[in-house]
């Protein structure tokens, strides 16, 4: 970090505070600490702390916490993290590192673990965990999160023990206690995002989430991952784990195409005392592997202590000259350039090449807080050397695979000349003589920040579009019949495409690097450039090939955020004469139950009181996420009657625990409201192992005195058991006693023999009653009659709405919904590019039909 006091001052600015592990005691001010110290702070700038309040910011949290497990495993300690997201919405990460230190140090009025997790600034013994690498945000992380959740628990295996803590949005509500032993050691961290912080959404996503796991497990080789999500009904965990590292990130990257040399090549070097750190002489260690495939692409992802830096820095900067250096010196004193040959350049040596960098620092300088790009000027010759180096002699061990790399270079500098001229011929039809495509239906602002593009499939929902804009600021550009391919011709073919000319046209930036109409963000026409096609698979197919061209040759279009996926209705809804758009499938049973609950009203046989309109649609969307929570307890092998039994008469509370105990064919279940029970039970039952790691005591333990029959005979059954923490159950509770409020109570739940409520409809002497005998039949009944009288039809093209349907459903921004594209994991992308867009039909066709080019699948 360059500036402490700099970063502290910068407390009322714009500046995100930065927590390098470089943070210690004695730098910040003592006025400025008493300020800062409580995790108010963190609650009340949000955005100073963990970059904002929105979707990314939310996924974030999961790296502010994985990064003190990923540290533990960097500084040696565990081989293996799990990931889980619980029902309710909450995520635990656990490690096999030391565990949070839970001693009270001298002098201090708490232990270290509470320390660690509430003050901001605490500093000193505890601070960093000695790290000599780290992402950088090490100890403040974890706080930060813990500031912005509702609840977030600690449960540390050490010292033989395991410990555990609770705290609510920051505050410590569960003292440091005991609550059982353990022979291993490691850090368990649970949390649910607070409401109240992340307005937008508090929901996680699988695809934000796997692809950082993958990436951080390519470049921690030997690192177990592992990741469950308990919300769906496959619960086996996908498991992460690459013995080579980034060696199998680069064989990932390129998997779908052809390699021009099977092994990939590697670059390893430790650069003993390269950089100086508080006095001390500190190593930087540097991974490189990279491997040439017949495509015309080049993909080059770069790294800084497992941070991502998309827009390279010094590293990069590195790699980059020694290769061309290494390729053309290897060319010229092994006699295989030819006098007419044009010159290698550095655009010709990167063609068809995937690499990934990956370096170790002790104290990197990045340009920004985001740390998208490296400065830290000694690691360019670093790189540059240890690269040259390593390529001259495998070059040298390896010379027919030296041609072929050779050759594949001279041939794209052979075709750049072409390419050249293309991209200028494009540039040159956008500069002069109107410049703009006949097919595009500009708007009139010339302001770029207000502007979009609707790229549009088809030119009758072209023609449509056109008419039902708005003017001003929103352009049509219609495109019709085959697009070009990007992943399949090299540059100066596919700016021989007209589709292509006439988009390129249109967008202004240009396109590629380097000479005249080269790529520039600055000349972007419109901040929005929407894709918007039919929901088959043709428009499938039109918005892949549409993204993949942004993604090769415009990829800063989409990393900067400026590419977005219209959504047009799935379904067309007409019930008495009106027709009503909606988004999908969720909406559809909303719109169901509403219509349903419009006519109809529920009388609770309990009290003979009659619930209607918006109260009865409140207890209806009650249910149905009651219902959610139904299913997470039966898939943990629960009945939710008898969770619900086991409820608490006077808190209210609902079991935190469930143990699913088998033996042979026997199997029970137990609740159990709070840790010490939970322990209780585990001590009476040692052999079921409940703490994973307890050896079976020896000695006769209640659990063996209940099993007469298989120690008559001596055949002892081993008993199996599982362990769930319903993290659920607080959400659950919540809602029962909201559902109570109306009336509903937890002993109608369960299905009776005489009716415990009536559903009627229509009034006086035509009115029907249809007797219900328990809450969950309620929605059942409320649906069925929701359905009646209603078409829904699924809606396929554009094309079947009129212009002003169009706009009002999927061009207004006041009503429309945009998906902004964003590639948050390049194996994923990489590979869906190539895999749909490559060589091989068949598997294409199949995964467009197979839906995978629902835009979930790409990381939208
Ligand atoms: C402070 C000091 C040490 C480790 C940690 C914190 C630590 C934090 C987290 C958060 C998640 N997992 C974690 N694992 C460790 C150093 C421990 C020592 O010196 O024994």
């Amino acid at each position: 970090m360059a500036d402490p006091k700099k970063q502290v001052s910068s407390e009322g600015g714009d500046e995100i505070l930065n927590f390098d592990s470089s943070v210690s005691e004695g730098i910040y001010d003592a006025s400025k600490i008493g300020k800062l110290e409580g995790l108010e702070a963190v609650r009340k700038k949000p955005g100073m702390y963990i970059g904002g309040t929105d979707e990314r910011a939310l996924h974030h949290c999961i790296s502010e916490v994985l990064d003190n497990s990923i540290d533990e495993h960097l500084a040696g300690y565990g081989k293996k993290i799990e990931v889980r997201v619980h029902v309710d919405g909450s995520i635990s990460i656990r490690d096999e590192g030391r565990g949070i230190p839970v001693d009270t140090g001298k002098g201090e009025t708490m232990p270290a673990v509470e320390m660690v997790l509430t003050r901001l600034h605490s500093g000193g013994k505890y601070g960093q965990g000695g790290y000599i690498f780290s992402g950088g945000t090490h100890g403040v992380g974890a706080k930060c999160v813990n500031a912005v959740s509702e609840w977030f628990e600690v449960e540390v295996s050490r010292d033989g023990k395991v410990y555990h803590m609770g705290f609510e949005r920051g505050k410590t509500v569960k003292k440091l206690d005991v609550i059982g032993k353990s022979k291993s050691t490691g850090t368990l961290i649970t949390f649910k995002p607070d409401f109240e912080i992340f307005k937008e959404t508090i929901e996680f996503k699988k695809e934000l989430i796997v692809g950082r796991l993958r990436e951080l497990a390519f470049l921690n080789p030997g690192l177990e991952i592992a990741f469950v999500d308990e919300r769906t009904e496959n619960t086996e965990p996908e498991r992460y784990f690459y013995k080579d590292g980034i060696e199998e990130f680069v064989k990932q990257l390129g998997k779908n195409k052809q390699v021009v040399h099977p092994k990939p090549i590697r670059v390893s070097r430790v650069k003993e005392a390269a950089v100086m750190v508080e006095d001390k002489m500190r190593p930087v260690k540097l991974d490189i592997v990279l491997q040439y495939n017949d495509s015309y692409t080049d993909q080059i992802l770069c790294f800084t202590n497992t941070i991502n830096n998309p827009d390279g820095g010094s590293h990069l900067a590195g790699f980059r000259s020694a290769l061309t250096r290494a390729i053309n010196q290897y060319a010229k004193s092994n006699n295989l350039l030819k006098d007419k040959d044009p010159v290698i350049s550095g655009d010709d040596v990167r063609e068809g090449l995937v690499a990934v960098i990956s370096l170790l620092h002790p104290d990197p300088k990045f340009e920004s807080q985001t740390k998208v790009k490296l400065l830290s000027p000694e690691v360019e010759g670093i790189v540059s050397s240890a690269t040259y180096e390593s390529l001259m002699s495998f070059f040298d061990g390896n010379p027919s695979i030296a041609k072929r790399i050779i050759d594949k270079s001279l041939n794209a500098a052979r075709a750049r000349e072409a390419a050249r001229k293309a991209r200028e011929a494009v540039r040159k039809t956008a500069l002069t003589g109107g410049g703009l495509p006949g097919k595009l239906a500009d708007c009139s602002s010339r302001n770029p920040e207000d502007s979009e593009l609707f790229i549009v499939e088809g030119d009758s929902a072209g023609g449509s579009a056109k008419q039902g804009r708005n003017r001003q600021n929103q352009a049509i550009l219609p495109i019709r019949g085959k697009l070009i391919n990007v992943e399949k011709a090299r540059l100066d073919k596919v700016l021989q495409n007209n589709e292509i000319r006439t988009m390129i046209t249109a967008v202004g930036t240009g396109i590629g690097d380097g000479g005249e109409g080269a790529f520039n963000i600055e000349r972007l026409r419109y901040h929005k450039i929407i894709i918007m096609t039919d929901a088959d698979v043709d428009g499938s197919h039109i918005r892949t090939l549409l993204l993949t061209f942004f993604f090769r040759q415009m990829p800063d279009l989409i990393r900067k955020g400026f590419v977005y996926i219209a959504q047009p209705p799935l379904f067309q809804v007409k019930r008495k004469k009106r027709e009503e758009y909606v988004e999908g499938e969720v909406q559809l049973n909303k719109m169901l139950i509403k219509f349903g609950s419009d006519d109809v009203q529920l009388k609770n046989l309990a009290d003979n009181k009659v619930i209607s309109d918006n109260s009865l649609l409140e207890i209806l969307e009650m249910l149905e996420s009651l219902d959610k929570f139904t299913r997470a307890i039966a898939r943990h092998g629960g009945d939710f009657g008898e969770y619900l039994a086991a409820r608490d008469a006077k808190s209210h509370e609902l079991p935190r625990h469930l143990v699913k105990v088998r033996e042979g064919n026997l199997e029970t279940v137990h609740y159990f409201h709070t840790d010490h029970q939970l322990s209780e039970f585990a001590k009476a039952n040692a052999d079921l192992r409940i703490f994973g790691d307890e050896p079976a005591e020896e000695k006769e333990t209640e659990a063996n005195i209940e099993k007469p029959a298989a120690k008559a005979n001596g055949n002892v059954t081993r008993r199996r058991c599982l362990h769930v923490e319903l993290h659920e159950s607080k959400a659950v509770a919540d809602l029962l006693n909201k559902l109570d409020r109306k009336g509903l109570s937890i002993d109608q739940y369960r299905a009776a023999d005489k009716p415990l409520f009536e559903l009627l409809e229509g009034e006086g002497d035509s009115q029907k009653k249809r007797p219900i005998s328990s809450i969950p039949d309620i929605l059942e009944a409320v649906k069925e009659v929701g359905k009646r009288g209603v078409q829904i039809t699924r809606f396929k093209g554009l094309g079947e709405m009129d212009a002003k349907e169009l706009f009002s459903t999927t061009m207004d921004p006041g009503k429309r919904r945009l998906l902004r594209v964003e590639v948050s994991d390049a194996v994923e992308a990489e590979e869906m590019f190539s895999r749909l867009m490559g060589d091989e039909v068949e598997p294409r066709r199949q995964f467009i039909e197979d839906n995978a080019l629902n835009v979930r699948n790409l990381d939208i």
